[in-house]
């Protein structure tokens, strides 16, 4: 057993699809390193304690050497407590005839409440990342409630489309996904996400080089990286879960170790302004960090007409959702 400290790391709707994939996957050291303890506080809503214990009893016979201790729980005060690190994976599905304006409602008080409990309880570095939809404007308002947190402690995944797009460059250069590099995912989680094709780079090249044709990369790449989460839908009957689980650890784990030179990654957060993008939404963009700790937007990349209209589009869809979201972050 490691003798440092362990990383408490807080999950919310662990007793999910998710979860189910997220949680074994941090157990065995794919986040923070097979040297790293971690201390589990999952968190479910009442309804589905029951299910989360059937979690806890397979945890329990994985045996995980790095697991210090699990704390399951349904009060946020004993789930946040001294977490390092907030993987906000619950929330509340869209029904059929429900308007985007009352799920943002339903799942803003959610956040608004994990928001506040976190500022309350949590390690003086916690950093949170949102997961459950829609997980931009998830976050925003859970940043607005964490008062006393830094705005910059806050992200929402969008690693799941990064590794989607890197994907289907790949597939069709006839390449594997490693030689995609330089993919940044532009705006909201959502089907106006932009996936940055005129920045990639295959095999250090020009993306849109190497593939040669923009069609296809305007009409059908962009297209399928947008539409990926609703084929898996129709393929399986459940959503991506496992791939899901991977973004999120993808993502931990980029904005816990230093950038290759040159590259970036994405993942949705506050904005400064940078690329004339609306102010304080979470917005996602190229991001990279040097130090593992503090992270910067890469600044300098090239946008031309086509992907300004694209991120324009987007954060026009972050800033309705905002507005529709204004009454709960008085
Ligand atoms: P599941 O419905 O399988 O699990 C969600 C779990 O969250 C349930 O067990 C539920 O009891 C729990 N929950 C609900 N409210 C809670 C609360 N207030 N506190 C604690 N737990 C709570 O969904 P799953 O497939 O695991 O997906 C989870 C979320 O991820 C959904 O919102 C989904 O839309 C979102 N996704 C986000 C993706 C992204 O790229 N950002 C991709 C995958 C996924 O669609």
């Amino acid at each position: 057993m490691s003798t440092k400290a362990p990383i408490r790391v807080a999950i919310t709707g662990a007793a999910g699809q998710i979860g189910y994939s997220l949680i074994f996957r941090i157990a065995a050291g794919d986040v923070f390193g097979p040297d790293q303890p971690v201390a589990l506080n999952l968190i479910e809503i009442e309804p589905a304690m029951g299910a989360l214990s059937g979690v806890v009893m397979e945890l329990n016979d994985c045996a995980f050497p790095l697991v210090s201790e699990i704390v399951p729980t349904s009060d946020m005060n004993v789930g946040f407590k001294d977490a390092n690190w907030c993987l906000l994976v619950g929330s509340v599905p869209r029904k059929a005839g429900m308007e985007r304006k009352d799920l943002l409602g339903i799942n803003g008080k959610i956040f608004v409440g994990q928001g506040e409990a976190i500022a309350k309880n949590a390690a003086k570095d916690v950093r949170v990342l949102v997961v459950g939809n829609p997980c931009n404007t998830n976050a925003y308002i859970c940043k607005h409630a964490a008062k006393g947190v830094p705005a910059d402690r806050f992200f929402a995944m969008t690693r799941l489309d990064e590794n989607r797009a890197k994907a289907q460059l790949a597939e069709k250069a006839g390449v594997h996904s490693s030689k995609v590099t330089n993919l940044a995912i532009w705006g909201n989680h959502s089907a106006t996400q932009y996936p940055d094709f005129y920045n990639a780079k295959i095999d250090g090249k020009p993306a849109l080089e190497v593939i040669g044709d923009e069609a296809w990369l305007k009409d059908t790449f962009i297209p399928t990286v947008q539409q990926r989460g609703a084929a898996i839908i129709k393929a399986r009957g459940l959503s991506s879960a496992a791939s899901a689980a991977n973004g999120a650890i993808d993502t931990v784990r980029s904005l816990v170790t230093p950038t290759k030179p040159g590259d970036w990654f994405s993942v949705a957060v506050c904005s400064d302004g940078s690329y004339n993008t609306p102010k304080d939404l979470m917005i996602s963009y190229p991001i990279r960090t040097n130090d593992g700790k503090t992270w910067e937007i890469v600044q300098g990349v090239p946008v031309n007409d086509y992907s300004r209209a694209k991120i324009d589009a987007s954060c026009k869809e972050l800033q309705e959702e905002a507005n529709d979201v204004a009454e709960l972050l008085k």
